[in-house]
């Protein structure tokens, strides 16, 4: 069969991220013999006219959408992503006459809603890398499957799909830091209230064979020239230590490249993060989400503060860049912890903090039913259109003022979280290599601002 597979996320958000979900599914049905075309929205300059032009030229069979984003997840300066893929959807229908099945993490969070609101005829729910390959195989035996199909069974570790790696589009995103996405594993375990990746992923870690994922990372490397790695797990630093395979992998293999993830606080070992620095390690993502200890526990977090700061100092002590990213306003929040919360992130020493006010209700998850029972949303609500969270304890005016006023005097803290973005483009233009918070850490800032002041004058 010839498919046509189109990646409509258009978010430039911190930067623009490489496809990996459509490249899983086309590697998957080109496994299994079919004919696959990617086409990126973002990367053909969002046309629609090259988007016929590719329809048009290849008559494919069957049509899929990837989905990544839903919104921004961002009160603050809201994006809505979804009409964007409706307009797609409309597009191929007036193109080619065949069915269009949508797949995605931002699909797979709300898909019979999405399917319905983009007007798609099937979409297949979560992990897709065997149900797509079924659901050909159902279309071309002229079976009709289910209109919104859920795997039952999570895929095998061992069977956890690598990417296709379109060369063209790949250049497109390498030109935003030298960065793509890898994933070592799938799952978590944790319970934050807010998280949709248990939904998405399973409540298990699941992690790739460690040969399979440096196998990965070396074609990359060697045949695209990528310079960057960002391990896409939900945590990288699992307290199984499932993560010590891929970096012991990569010891053995001799193999540096940079590389950031996402870090959980509690139990980080030296020893740990001396592996990951030999193997390139530069900048991390700690996943502090809350600001005080009232905050933390509001969320689900089973760590506290304290942790968090320890977390920051293993890492900024080793010389790896660290970021934060805190929300404001969520479960049992009051002003008092507000203010904590705003003075726990200024004294942060040596990192960059970026802040979000409320937090995205999404269905299925444990704060679903907080924002019902406190009365925030009310039964049967509509959650495609954004909505957030906020503390029946405060007032989104206040929280708002009392966070601009807490946060501008601070050059390494962001408030709205998107404030930095201009600056991450430029850097990027300017040829600068890796992940947002590496660019912006105060050391960092101060060096980068000494070289680019002269170019600024010119
Ligand atoms: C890593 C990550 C990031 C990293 C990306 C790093 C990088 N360079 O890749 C960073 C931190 C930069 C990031 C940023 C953002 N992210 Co993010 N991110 C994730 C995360 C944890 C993993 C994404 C990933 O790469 N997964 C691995 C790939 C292989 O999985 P996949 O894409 O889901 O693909 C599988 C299936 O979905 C399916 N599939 C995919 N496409 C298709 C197509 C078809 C036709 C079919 C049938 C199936 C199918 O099959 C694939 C293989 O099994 C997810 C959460 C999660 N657990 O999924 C959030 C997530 C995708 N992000 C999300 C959001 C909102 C954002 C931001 C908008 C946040 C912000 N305000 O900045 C930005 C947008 C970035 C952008 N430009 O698009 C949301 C999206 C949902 C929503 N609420 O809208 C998610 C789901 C998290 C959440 N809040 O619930 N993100």
């Amino acid at each position: 069969m010839k498919i046509v597979l189109i990646s409509a996320n258009t978010a430039q958000t911190p930067y623009p991220v490489y496809p990996l979900g459509m490249g899983i599914v086309a590697k998957a049905l080109l496994d299994a013999g079919h004919q696959v075309v990617q086409f990126d929205f973002l990367h053909s300059g969002q046309s629609f006219e090259k988007l016929t032009q590719v329809l048009l030229s290849q008559m494919p069979d069957l049509v899929g959408i990837s989905i990544r984003n839903i919104d921004n997840v961002n009160l603050a300066s809201e994006q809505h992503y979804i009409g964007t893929v409706r307009q797609i959807v409309l597009a191929v229908r007036s193109s080619v006459k065949v069915p269009i099945v949508l797949g995605g993490a931002g699909f797979s969070i709300m898909p019979e809603t999405i399917l319905d609101a983009v007007g798609a005829d099937y979409g297949i729910v979560g992990e897709s890398e065997s149900a797509v390959v079924d659901f050909v195989a159902d279309i071309e035996g002229g079976k009709r499957p289910d209109r919104c199909i859920r795997a039952h069974n999570l895929v095998a570790p061992k069977n956890i799909g690598s990417a296709q790696y379109d060369s063209d589009i790949i250049k497109f995103y390498l030109k935003y830091g030298n960065m793509v996405g890898m994933q070592t594993k799938r799952g978590c375990i944790h319970k934050c209230v807010y998280c949709t990746y248990p939904l998405l992923e399973g409540r298990i870690f699941r992690p790739r064979p460690a040969v399979d994922v440096v196998d990965d990372i070396e074609v990359l490397i060697k045949d695209h020239h990528a310079g960057y790695i960002v391990f896409t797990d939900s945590i990288f630093n699992d307290d199984q230590g499932l993560f010590l395979n891929v970096l012991h992998e990569m010891k053995r293999r001799r193999l540096s490249v940079p590389w950031t993830g996402f870090i959980k606080p509690g139990n980080i070992l030296e020893e740990h993060v001396l592996l990951m620095k030999e193997t390139g390690l530069k900048a991390v993502e700690i996943g502090s989400d809350a600001a005080s200890d009232i905050a933390l526990k509001g969320i689900g977090k089973d760590f506290l503060f304290k942790d968090i700061i320890s977390a920051n100092d293993i890492f900024v002590r080793n010389g790896v860049a660290t970021a934060h990213f805190f929300m404001f306003g969520g479960p049992g929040e009051t002003k008092d912890s507000v203010m904590e919360g705003i003075e726990n992130i200024i004294a942060l020493p040596g990192t960059v903090s970026f802040m979000f006010m409320g937090i995205r209700i999404l269905p299925e998850t444990p704060l679903e039913k907080i924002a019902l029972r406190d009365g925030v949303i009310e039964p049967g609500r509509d959650l495609l259109e954004s909505v957030y969270y906020i503390s029946p304890a405060l007032d989104r005016q206040w929280l708002e003022k009392t966070m601009l006023e807490g946060f501008k005097d601070h050059r390494c803290c962001f408030f709205p979280a998107d404030k930095f973005e201009s600056s991450i483009k430029f850097l990027h233009q300017m040829g600068y290599s890796g992940s947002l918070w590496e660019m912006l850490s105060p050391n960092k800032m101060r060096r980068s601002q000494r070289s680019i002041h002269p170019m600024q004058k010119g």
